[in-house]
């Protein structure tokens, strides 16, 4: 298990829709879309870096809420983690300050409408069973 280094991804939900983030960068992910996160670091927990990162990425004040049973393989030694979050009353709206170039607050009916990232997509699956 010290082999896996886990990336968490947000299913951040605000009035019933689902935020997804469209990546500006590395280029071969470029143009994709994800659940903003990133990498939990050495000695921080999966929720602390879950609020980190989604500070350091769209400016939010973020609630983590529950794990999303389930863990997806990434590009080795990474594995995904999803968990539930929410927006602290107060916090700025997200914005693509890093990484991303758009970001779409999409209806449970409008999922499918973007382009996600492969290893997101059955992450997103799972997590849809939970909202
Ligand atoms: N990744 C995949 N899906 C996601 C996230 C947040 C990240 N929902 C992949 C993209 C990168 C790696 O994990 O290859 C590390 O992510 P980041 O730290 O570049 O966001
Ligand atoms: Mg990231």
């Amino acid at each position: 298990m010290t082999e896996h280094i886990v990336v968490v991804g947000a299913a951040l939900v605000d009035d019933g829709r689902l935020l997804a983030a469209r990546r500006s960068a590395p280029a071969e992910l470029a143009g994709r879309w994800e659940l903003p996160g990133g990498k939990v670091e050495p000695g921080e927990t999966a929720d602390a870096a879950l609020v980190r990162e989604l500070r350091e990425e769209l400016g939010v004040d973020a609630e983590p809420g529950m794990r999303v049973p389930g863990e997806w393989p990434l590009r080795p030694p990474y594995v995904l983690h999803v968990w539930t979050a929410r927006l602290r009353p107060g916090s700025p709206a997200p914005q693509p300050l890093q990484d991303h170039d758009a970001l779409r607050w999409l209806g449970l009916d409008e999922i499918w409408d973007v382009d996600w990232l492969d290893q997101d997509v059955p992450a997103l699956r799972q997590t849809l069973t939970r909202l």
